[in-house]
């Protein structure tokens, strides 16, 4: 079998690219290891920048995301029992975000791309990419039970974190640089509507949490615990009355309850692999770095990376200059580096410290208080929430 780009991983940066490629005529194949069911059920992120939306109406995937993606103005941040709204179109001249799941998404660009093409073949598993520093790389994947081979010019290395690509690099070709968080976030689906028009940020002594959404009838939520906390140390009715203690506020507001549909708990983790390139390999998305959760920039930038790549992939295509895919890991690290920044200043800004003490307790309350203070502050976040430019 033979490619142009052969893509490894059908998880959102994997399937975009795919589409993002169609369009010009460049010819590619997807790899996913696991079954189309599998990853079409993944829960994970919900919160999309404008760039994103953008990027799925570019490629024709967006047409339920505008009709069931609900559009927020901004987010609460909430402390000492107090509610603070961030104004984001007023803040960023007029940028806002969309609720949307990575599911449903994952699910609008499956659908496409079996009934237009190219080829996506669930149940490939890849198990190595030989040769990335030649003009032919390969692609060694099991399929149907038996061992194959996928030549391509480019590969594109789309697999999450706990994929292969990463592997290809040879040894001092690269540097990872990597941070553990001292806290994990147990998070749950809710079968009621949320108590919220926008998601809310809480931070408390008790510890963060997070008020999310999926639809006007399904909420999405999250509590800071300590590492290593299996989900059944918390039964539902002690997750709902953690919830409700860490979201109070003087004023008059409650906590919709309602039955728990999935509960799990998720490490929180920077890590950056550079570079993103070697020879005609491209890491993208998860494959390549992965931030906290806090400022829900994950598949954000999973997104942003293969929008550069396919740029650069279609000028070659195009003009026949490798001038962008050349510079696709200095320009890619730059945007992830101030969204690491974004999403470790979030996460430290608003969970508990174990080992803290009460002088960082008040530097915690000061930088909310300056955002909530200084429009200079606000817009600050308002802007890196919302999303930061492509680096192209
Ligand atoms: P994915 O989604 O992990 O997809 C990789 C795909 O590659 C496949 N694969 C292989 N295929 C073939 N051969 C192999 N050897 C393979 N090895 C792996 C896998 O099966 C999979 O299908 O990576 P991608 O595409 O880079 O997308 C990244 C995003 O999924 C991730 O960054 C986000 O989910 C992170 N995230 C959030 N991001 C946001 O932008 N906003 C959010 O609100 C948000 N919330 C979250 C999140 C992640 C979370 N968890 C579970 C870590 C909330 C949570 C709780
Ligand atoms: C989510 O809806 O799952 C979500 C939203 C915002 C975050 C993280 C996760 O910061």
């Amino acid at each position: 079998m033979r490619t142009t780009v052969g893509i490894i991983g059908g998880g959102p940066a994997g399937l975009l690219l795919a589409r993002l490629l169609h369009r010009p005529g460049i010819d590619c194949v997807v790899l996913e290891a696991r079954t189309r069911e599998y990853v079409e059920r993944r829960q994970r992120a919900g919160m999309l920048e404008q760039g994103t939306v953008d990027a799925l109406h570019e490629v024709g995937a967006a047409e339920r995301l505008a009709a069931e993606g609900l559009v927020h103005q901004g987010i609460e941040l909430r402390f000492d029992r107090e509610r603070h709204h961030i104004d984001f179109p007023a803040l960023t001249g007029g940028r806002t975000v969309t609720i949307y799941a990575q599911t449903e998404i994952v699910k609008d660009l499956v659908a496409l791309q079996l009934a237009e093409g190219p080829p996506l073949l669930f149940e490939a598993e890849a198990l190595a990419v030989e040769k990335p520093e030649s003009d032919k790389p390969v692609i060694r994947f099991r399929h149907e039970g038996r061992e194959q081979a996928l030549t391509c010019d480019w590969v594109a290395g789309c697999d999450g974190f706990h994929g292969i690509s990463r592997d290809a690099f040879p040894a001092g070709a690269s540097r990872s640089y990597a941070r553990d968080y001292p806290h994990s976030w147990l998070g749950i689906m809710a079968e009621v509507a949320p108590s919220c028009d926008e998601l809310i940020y809480a931070r408390g002594e008790r510890g963060f949490a997070l008020h999310s959404m999926r639809s006007p009838t399904v909420s999405r939520l999250y509590l800071q615990v300590p590492n290593g906390t299996a989900p059944h140390d918390w039964p539902d009715d002690r997750i709902w009355d953690e919830l409700a203690a860490r979201f109070a506020i003087d004023a008059d507001w409650t906590l919709n309850r309602g039955p728990v549909t999935a509960k799990s708990v998720t490490a929180m983790r920077g890590y950056v692999h550079e570079p993103m390139r070697y020879g005609r390999l491209l890491l993208a998305g998860d494959a390549a770095h992965i931030v906290p959760p806090t400022g829900a920039k994950g598949l954000n930038l999973a997104v942003s990376d293969v929008r550069v790549l396919a740029r650069g992939l279609i000028e070659l295509h195009r003009a026949g200059s490798t001038q962008l895919l050349d510079r696709y890991s200095e320009l890619c690290l730059r945007r992830v580096w101030q969204v690491s920044r974004f999403s470790d200043d979030m996460t430290k800004m608003l969970h508990a410290q174990p080992d803290g003490d009460a002088f960082d307790d008040r530097m915690q309350l000061a930088r909310l208080r300056r955002i909530t203070a200084s429009r200079h502050a606000a817009a600050e976040l308002a802007a890196n929430y919302s999303g930061l430019p492509l680096p192209v």
